[in-house]
């Protein structure tokens, strides 16, 4: 898992080079640092993976809603629980994956590709 890590990080490098203004634009943008926390009394909930960033990164719901993650971007992404409790999987672009949180708790995740990638779904 390390070595596929690592692989993909000298594939970002060279695509940084060969596109140089677009990948410009992917690492000036927002990271999940600077977003508001969102809080959602809906039963599905969407979180949008694009930029290499999960939007809401910081997502509270309420327990038995199900949250879909969706990735808009060309590189492949996951969401998966740090505690392995749960994992949508390789999600290609447009690809999508929902996860049913029944439990209250908090519960974080990130990207096994891009472990720079965090989220966490606080269940209420
Ligand atoms: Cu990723």
């Amino acid at each position: 898992m390390m070595v596929a890590a690592v692989a993909m990080g000298a594939m970002m490098a060279v695509m940084m080079a060969s596109h140089g203004g677009m990948m410009g634009r992917w690492w000036r943008g927002s990271s999940s640092a600077d977003q508001a926390p969102v809080v959602s009394t809906a039963n599905e909930v969407t979180v949008d993976i694009r930029d290499f960033a999960f939007f809401p990164a910081d997502l509270t719901i309420d327990a038995g809603a199900r949250v879909t993650w969706v990735n808009h971007d060309s590189a492949p992404h996951t969401a998966t629980g740090t505690s392995d409790a749960w994992d949508t999987g390789r999600l290609d672009r447009n690809d999508r994956a929902a996860v049913v949180f029944d439990r209250v708790g908090s519960f974080p995740y990130f990207c096994i590709y891009h472990p720079n990638m965090k989220g966490v779904v606080t269940v209420r």
